[in-house]
């Protein structure tokens, strides 16, 4: 299987989801990463993206009770709850752009009370205050409780948006997309059908995306594959996707990890990182997300199929809730040096993946 599996990366033609698990269960794991890194070098050279951005959290609020989630409160008026005004939200994109941010990265939870107007004036008093600043906001999830709050399509909360200065948006919230793992996980969130649907409606409309795995709590390897192979997928009918971007499950302060009391190893996220990287041969990036990676091995994932590290963060809420050590975000310094050091070239980009020279 490993030779044939080589060969037919070597000839670039498209690997099968056995083989996938093939290579998931049973690969040595430095040949895998090797044959990733290969890959990687095939589409990037030596190159590495980092952006300097900001996430901007704008509330906690959020009528759902994902079973993984740290950083929702159900209650407005719970004490550790907030929620931004536009104002705040272009006060701390501020600090951010004064400091060279070149994308803000927008997310929240699914406030019961604001109209859709709201997020269009955020969106267009930082477009208007930051015309050159990548705006990415708004998970499909958020996109679906706009739509059902403005009683509209999604097609047409994104046209609106889009019109307000929305340019991309990230890949949260696709969790696992398989219905059996989904329902156990986040039951009263959209459907993995419907996450995908968001997504296909975004990149016709010439919205690209990014789409995410949370991965390392109740699924299978079977499961990542399916997920993998969904995506994929999806990029084959209504291409759009920048990155595919694993995230490693964090137990802390949440329901799920409660029960399950455990983080996946570092060699699990490499291989997921690498298989990825093999798999998903229609998609120009796998990001190696060092908040949830972790510093040391984001940077082993680098040599493992990764050719992005997203970016300086600025501000981590929603990992942070769950354990991670990633509140305060990293320097720009500090991202170059983690892609120097192991012989890769850092190259700063935008949200919308064009080089800043
Ligand atoms: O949607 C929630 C996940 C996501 C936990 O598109 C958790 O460029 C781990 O999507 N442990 C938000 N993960 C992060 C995200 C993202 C990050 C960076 C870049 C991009 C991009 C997207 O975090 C959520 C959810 O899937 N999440 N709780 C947890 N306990
Ligand atoms: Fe709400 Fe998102 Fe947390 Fe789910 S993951 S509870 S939708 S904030």
């Amino acid at each position: 299987m490993w030779q044939s599996i080589k060969d037919k990366v070597k000839q670039k033609h498209r690997l099968t989801k056995t083989e996938a698990l093939w290579l998931y269960e049973q690969a040595p794991a430095q040949d895998l990463y090797d044959l990733a890194n290969f890959v990687k070098i095939q589409k990037h050279g030596k190159n590495i993206y980092w952006v300097n951005n900001r996430h901007i959290n704008y509330t906690n609020v959020c009528v759902l009770n994902c079973r993984f989630c740290a950083f929702s409160k159900i209650k407005k008026d719970s004490p550790t709850a907030y929620n931004w005004s536009p104002a705040e939200v272009l006060a701390k994109a501020q600090e951010s752009v004064d400091q060279g941010a070149q994308e803000l990265h927008i997310v929240g939870g699914l406030h019961p009370d604001h109209p859709l107007q709201y997020y269009i004036d955020m969106l267009s008093n930082l477009r208007a205050q930051f015309p050159t600043v990548s705006l990415k906001a708004f998970t499909a999830v958020e996109l679906i409780h706009f739509a059902q709050i403005a009683d509209i399509s999604v097609a047409e909360v994104l046209q609106r948006l889009k019109d307000a200065g929305l340019q991309a948006l990230p890949g949260g919230g696709a969790e696992i997309l398989v219905p059996e793992v989904r329902q156990e996980i986040c039951g009263e969130k959209e459907s993995g059908e419907q996450w995908l649907q968001v997504h296909r409606t975004a990149h016709e409309m010439g919205i690209p995306s990014n789409a995410t795995m949370l991965f390392g709590h109740i699924e299978s390897l079977q499961h990542r594959v399916e997920h993998l192979a969904m995506i994929r997928d999806l990029e084959d009918r209504a291409p759009g996707f920048f990155a595919f971007i694993p995230l490693v499950f964090h137990p802390e302060n949440n329901a799920l990890g409660q029960r399950l009391k455990k983080m996946t190893s570092p060699e699990d996220r490499l291989r997921t990182i690498a298989v990825s990287r093999l798999f998903l041969d229609n998609i120009p990036h796998i990001k190696a997300y060092w908040v949830q990676m972790g510093i040391d091995v984001a940077q082993q994932a680098l040599l493992a199929g990764a050719s992005d590290l997203d970016g300086t963060i600025a501000e981590e809420k929603i990992t942070s809730a769950a354990g991670a050590q990633s509140a305060q975000g990293l320097s720009v310094a500090q991202m170059n040096s983690i892609i120097k050091e192991v012989g890769c070239v850092p190259v700063e980009r935008n949200g919308l993946y064009e080089n800043i020279p």
